[in-house]
């Protein structure tokens, strides 16, 4: 297993659109496990494989708190939703921001499995969220797009300023 680079907002590669799972050989097995080790080691309750730049429908969830009820989504496709929910969300690719979306309740997804087996299931609540989060990867869209273009670029700003301290701080060690 092998952890991979999360990319983080506002890198371009994370507005591509995902391409459909056709093979689900050795290699779709190996992202796949690569996912799940990432997602764990990040302590995120979901990972998009967008997020990792590779470009196809596949993507991890586990909500749960012992972290051991990992499910596993290939070319998903959310079929019906209703209801309404107000979620504070936050994401891997854009640390340390959170801020509340407004989701669908109740959604029913069709996928398939790390097989290619067709299956449907009916979501609520932070299930629910957590699948509609990972789906807007696989079609380049981040939470952040959900808010005004003003806290948008707002937050653009903070987090490049974020990265050239961090930066900055990392060369100054390496001087001393
Ligand atoms: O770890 C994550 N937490 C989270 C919290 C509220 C709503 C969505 C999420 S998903 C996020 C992991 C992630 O970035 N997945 O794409
Ligand atoms: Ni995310």
């Amino acid at each position: 297993m092998a952890k991979l680079k999360i990319l983080e907002f506002p890198d371009p590669r994370l507005k591509t659109v995902a391409k459909e799972v056709k093979s689900f050989d050795a290699g779709l097995k190996k992202l796949l496990e690569d996912m799940t080790e990432t997602m764990y080691s990040a302590n995120g309750i979901g990972l998009a494989a967008t997020q990792v730049n590779v470009h196809k429908r596949l993507l991890v969830l586990d909500i749960s708190e012992d972290r051991d009820q990992l499910r596993v989504y290939v070319n998903p496709q959310i079929l019906s939703e209703s209801g309404e929910q107000n979620c504070e969300e936050g994401c891997l690719s854009v640390p340390g921001v959170y801020a509340s979306v407004k989701r669908a309740e109740n959604v029913v997804v069709k996928a398939q499995d790390i097989d290619g087996k067709f299956f449907e299931e009916q979501l609520k609540g932070l299930h629910a969220v957590c699948i509609q989060h990972e789906i807007d990867h696989l079609e380049g869209r981040l939470f952040v797009d959900y808010l005004s273009p003003l806290k948008r670029n707002m937050l653009r700003k903070r987090l490049e300023k974020q990265r050239k301290v961090a930066a900055q701080e990392a060369a100054e060690h390496l001087v001393i």
